[in-house]
């Protein structure tokens, strides 16, 4: 185990999308079903969100995810992610870089970076992220949106030369479990395969019991 992943005790990474829901408050809603399930990180990420919206909804998922022993993570925002005391910072490739938001907040964030290829991954690991996504694996329901799937293959690549844990992402359902397992990722991050789901809080203990 290495020490990044000495700091990452959760496999299953729960990514918000409001536009599953009719409301914000049913958003909180499913996300609290999921955390009653036992998931035990979530990412906000509301890419379209004004600011004081997002402060707003970073503080009701920090309280949520507090009650549940869960960590939250807010996607592109240092500011948001340190205002919200949550406990880490997701980046992708417009954000700031790791190294800036590691000068920002120092150890009080983990540091977490989107990757879609094994060249970002490496140079996420070389820059300190604490942990890394990488996909999309498969097609997401949203078709291409999040660019050409990556696939098991490169997947397995990326977890065997990459120290910091990897998660794996697009398109996952519990009809991949066993293959992402088998490539060697750390964990799943996942939107859709649970808050699309009909039964969030049955779709969640799902994928919780079988990456633990
Ligand atoms: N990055 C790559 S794929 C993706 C993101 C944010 C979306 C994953 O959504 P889903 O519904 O789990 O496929």
């Amino acid at each position: 185990m290495t020490s990044g992943e000495g700091r990452i005790g959760f496999r299953v990474y729960l990514i918000t999308d409001r536009k599953l829901f009719t409301s914000e408050d049913l958003m909180v809603r499913g996300i609290g079903e999921a955390l009653r399930a036992g998931v035990k990180a979530v990412q906000l990420r509301e890419k379209d969100m004004a600011t004081r919206d997002l402060l707003a909804l970073a503080y009701r998922l920090r309280e949520l995810t507090k009650e549940h022993g869960a960590a939250l993570f807010i996607n592109d925002r240092v500011d948001i992610a340190m205002a919200a005391e949550a406990d880490g910072v997701h980046l992708g490739g417009t954000s700031v870089p790791v190294s800036a938001a590691r000068k920002a907040a120092g150890e009080k964030l983990l540091i977490g970076r989107s990757a879609h290829s094994l060249e970002e991954a490496l140079e996420a690991e070389k820059d300190g992220a604490d942990l890394m996504t990488f996909g999309p694996v498969f097609d997401t329901p949203s078709k291409r949106r999040y660019g050409k799937p990556v696939g098991l293959e490169l997947l397995g690549q990326v977890a065997r030369q990459v120290s910091a844990p990897v998660f794996a992402i697009g398109g996952i359902t519990m009809d991949s479990i066993q293959e992402i397992q088998a490539a060697g990722a750390h964990g799943i991050a996942l939107i859709s395969g649970i808050l699309a789901s009909d039964t969030i809080y049955g779709s969640a203990i799902n994928f919780v019991r079988t990456m633990t």
